[in-house]
């Protein structure tokens, strides 16, 4: 087998491990994670490599879709999460359900030390970043 059949059966997409190799080196620059998922498939709507490639960073899994989804379900879920140690919200990106409570949620739960460390320095305006990673079509955009 030559070195052109090599590429061709390689199992890992050239374009998934320079998307894993950028999360990983920009981490530094955001505060947190926003991960977006499908509300009906929370677990197999994720890349499994999520956790490892965002080690350490608070984060906030969204729970997007939430129309199509059973909502006792998606409370089920939002505690599966939560028991993890990880925040969770559900979303209806198409009618804008639950996006108010986004930013208050990163900033009471998700981020809740650095904002209070901010608040002791004075330092309550300035901006938070965050990233958004999602698999394709769980409704990023
Ligand atoms: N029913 C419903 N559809 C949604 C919701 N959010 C997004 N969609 C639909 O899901 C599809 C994908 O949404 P996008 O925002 O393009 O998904 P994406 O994650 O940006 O996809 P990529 O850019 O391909 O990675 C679109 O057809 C959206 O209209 C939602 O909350 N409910
Ligand atoms: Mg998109």
């Amino acid at each position: 087998m030559d070195n052109t059949d090599m590429k061709q059966i390689q199992w890992f997409p050239g374009h998934m491990a320079k998307t894993r190799r950028l999360i990983s080196a920009n981490l530094k620059l955001v505060d947190a994670v926003a991960e977006v998922v499908d509300a009906r498939a929370p677990l197999s709507s994720r890349n499994p490599e999520m956790d490892r490639m965002t080690a350490g960073k608070p984060r906030i899994i969204i729970l997007n879709k939430c129309d199509l989804a059973d909502e006792k379900a998606t409370l089920k879920w939002i505690s599966y999460f939560g028991n993890l140690g990880v925040t969770a919200i559900a979303v209806d990106c198409k009618l804008g359900k639950g996006l108010k409570s986004f930013v208050p949620t990163v900033k009471t739960k998700v981020l809740k030390e650095l904002m209070d460390k901010r608040a002791k320095n004075g330092m309550t305006g300035a901006a938070v970043r965050l990233r958004i990673v999602g698999i394709p079509n769980v409704g990023k955009s």
